[in-house]
């Protein structure tokens, strides 16, 4: 075809909105930035259809130019992430505690943008892998933008913002050979770590299935900090911000997300795109635990410390209110990848705690705006800008938007009788306190205690998170090359628990006796918090993927039965054929698949289902991408449904049919019900074997 013809067929263009801010598609001429329409966006400027390009080409050299500067730096950590648009809604006035204008109303919808995200890996690094998440919201209330910037684990892992940048370094990739990326399976992070005794609590957390979880959907948040809320009379009361997602908080196995790596790296950016875009909006609950300072008191722990969290059993989570996101965004950079989220972004009503983790931060975030954004103007762009009014003197500085009228830049001023002015009143102001004392690099030796709530962790979780805690050491510290680092590792887990560190030695081959590592002061032994334990969360096919694998020959009838119970649970039915097209079933009908059987494998799903025809099922049975599907469902602990028909995929894959009440057959009237029961719990603990000899 004619290349300059094609290029002037159908051109769109991008035309500013009437504010500047938004761009939308229009199908008006193609123009330069400057708004010089475009004749020609096929070919450059040259000398002959065969000879050189003219510098003279303005429309070639903007194109190219906006292009090569079209990244900016990514975030130094969190960069990989994935956000939302949505709104919150207090369930009844929190004035008593705080106030905050956004938890006073419960008609009142305050609207929220959600960044969740990994914390090691660059922005292309792959969703499942084990990491911690970031968990931000912004909320846009009338009274100012106000930042929970948390994360899915509710301590830290140092406990003064002074080790952050090392932690940092520790974790990333090693800075001679750039690699490994997004993986904290490395000497480097375990040599920091086993030499900071205050970052076990946080390992024991890391280790464990918090940091691998299904979805974004399905995960915990927290503030992590001691923060306070202040009321009208300024009076405080301490607080710890938690966020209880809807959908229930499960996670994947180890196997699973590692194979998820190979087969959608996006696998939670797209979850979560999806599910929004199907109308599936996820929501999580906000929580507080409130105390005031006698309580705080009584702690054998410093409500101060990172490392440290307060079991709801001493001091219980009270659910005040509801964020729901409904909304994806409309363009990645411009809103997922320009948020500037900022813990020092709050409203009146919230105020800080002397955490010296948290006062670290209020300088970090503003400062890394500077660098990612490029100008303190960052709050500017539409996604940071707060919804309220906004005035202020603060003037001028790189890529300044706004266009500030007359001639008074200044406070006090009289020139200008009708600019802002302070308001003592409604303005926010700091909650009083004494503080005084001398000028000292010191850590509180209430900070001292690192191994009790290790400990409290451990022992609050059932058998099977025990065993993947267990694995997950054993399988981090066997990719640790330094004999030294490992044992070192040992002698802080001997202060936790004497199975979890001597079945990590084992598995690790270690020999010879390893010391216990020196504690600063004695451990305690809190009792148990079951509230810790992901074990004890009801269990749901909401939000859930439920998997047919079907082939041709396949009972139309029978399946769509199967749909509408899927559906009835609240989760979605998937077609997985052998072929993109589709199947035609027994009665000669045609339905089309949602994936190919070698694009879907059964680790993106929640629970399966195998119902080929007899014709299909042998077939499938000489296909390892057919075994595989059925023997990871079994090995992930899914549950899977079959028909009598595929008995032979079930044997190839080894999976005996009623091994376990996860593998129901479905011939039987009614035995859907037991299917959807089963799956409702996600997984079958019972079948993972009690304590893997080697494998993680
Ligand atoms: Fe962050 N952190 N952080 N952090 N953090 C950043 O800010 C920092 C910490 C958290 O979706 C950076 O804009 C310091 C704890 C989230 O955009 C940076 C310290 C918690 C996000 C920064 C901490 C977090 C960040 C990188 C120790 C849980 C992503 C880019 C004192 C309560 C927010 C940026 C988003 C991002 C600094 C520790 C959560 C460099 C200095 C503890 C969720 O400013």
């Amino acid at each position: 075809m004619d290349q300059k013809k094609s290029g002037t067929v159908g051109t769109q263009a991008h035309t500013l909105g009437a504010g500047g801010e938004t761009h939308q598609i229009s199908a008006e001429a193609l123009t330069t930035n400057q708004g010089t329409v475009v004749s020609d966006n096929q070919n450059s400027l040259r000398i002959g259809a065969r000879g050189p390009t003219l510098l003279e080409d303005f429309v070639l050299r903007e194109k190219t130019t906006h292009f090569d500067h079209e990244r900016i730096p990514e975030r130094v950590v969190h960069a990989r992430g994935s956000a939302a648009h949505g709104y919150f809604q207090v369930y009844e006035s929190q004035a008593a505690l705080t106030r905050a204008a956004f938890l006073q109303d419960p008609a009142e919808k305050t609207p929220v943008f959600a960044r969740f995200s990994t914390v090691a890996g660059g922005a292309g690094s792959a969703d499942t892998v084990r990491d911690v998440r970031g968990f931000a919201v912004k909320f846009y209330t009338r009274e100012g933008n106000f930042d929970l910037v948390g994360n899915n684990i509710p301590v830290f892992f140092v406990q003064d913002s002074m080790k952050f940048p090392d932690l940092v370094h520790a974790v990333k990739m090693e800075p001679d050979r750039g690699f490994p990326q997004a993986a904290s399976a490395h000497d480097t992070f375990w040599d920091f770590v086993s030499l900071m005794p205050e970052s076990t609590h946080m390992l024991l957390w890391v280790m464990s299935d918090r940091t691998l979880p299904r979805s974004l959907r399905m995960m915990d948040g927290f503030g992590v900090h001691t923060f306070r809320l202040v009321d009208a009379q300024g009076k405080a009361t301490f607080v710890k911000f938690h966020w209880r997602p809807m959908l229930g908080a499960v996670s994947l196995v180890w196997d699973e997300a590692v194979k998820i790596q190979g087969a959608d790296s996006d696998f939670h950016r797209r979850d979560l795109w999806e599910a929004i875009d199907g109308g599936d909006f996820p929501a999580w609950e906000l929580g507080f635990q409130t105390f005031d300072q006698e309580t705080a008191d009584s702690f054998d722990f410093d409500v101060l410390d990172a490392t440290k969290l307060i079991p709801e059993e001493m001091v219980p989570v009270k659910l005040v209110g509801k964020m729901v996101l409904d909304r994806n965004p409309d363009n990645f950079f411009a809103e997922t990848e320009q948020a500037a989220f900022h813990p020092g972004h709050v409203v009146p009503g919230i105020d800080f705690s002397n955490d010296p983790l948290l006062q670290g931060r209020l300088f970090s975030y503003l400062d890394t705006q500077l660098s990612r954004l490029g100008t303190p103007n960052f709050h500017q762009l539409p996604i940071n800008r707060p919804r309220c009014p906004m005035a202020n003197f603060q003037r001028d500085a790189k890529m300044q938007m706004a266009v500030p009228q007359g001639r008074v830049a200044y406070e006090p001023n009289s020139l200008a009788p009708q600019g802002p002015r302070e308001q003592p009143d409604r303005g926010f102001t700091s909650v009083r306190a004494m503080e005084s004392g001398e000028k000292v690099r010191e850590r509180s030796k209430s900070f001292a205690d690192h191994y009790s709530q290790a400990r409290l962790f451990f022992n609050s979780m059932s058998e099977h998170e025990k065993n993947h805690i267990i694995g997950a050491f054993s399988f981090e510290l066997s990719k640790v090359a330094t004999p030294a680092i490992r044992e070192r590792v040992i002698g802080h887990l001997l202060q936790v628990d004497a199975r979890l560190a001597a079945v990590v030695t084992e598995r690790l081959g270690l020999r010879g006796k390893i010391a216990p590592a020196t504690p600063a002061v004695p451990p305690v032994d809190m009792p148990p918090s079951p509230a810790l334990s992901l074990a004890h969360r009801a269990g749901t096919l909401h939000g859930r993927k439920v998997a047919v694998l079907i082939t041709d020959g396949f009972d139309g009838a029978w399946l769509t039965q199967v749909r509408t119970a899927v559906t009835h649970a609240g989760a979605k039915l998937v077609v997985v054929a052998p072929r993109a097209g589709g199947a035609d079933a027994a009665d000669g009908s045609h339905l089309d698949a949602d994936h190919a059987l070698a694009t879907a494998p059964s680790v993106v799903f929640d629970a399966v289902i195998v119902a080929p025809s007899a014709a299909g099922a042998q077939t499938l049975a000489g296909e390892p991408d057919a075994g595989n599907w059925v023997r990871d469902a079994f090995r992930h602990l899914k549950v899977i449904g079959h028909v009598a028909a595929a008995a032979p995929l079930l044997q190839i894959a080894g999976v005996a049919p009623g091994a376990d009440a996860g593998v129901v057959a479905l011939d039987a009237p009614g035995a859907m019900k037991d299917f959807i029961a089963a799956a409702k719990h996600h997984r079958i603990w019972a079948r993972e074997p009690p304590e893997p000899k080697f494998s993680a």
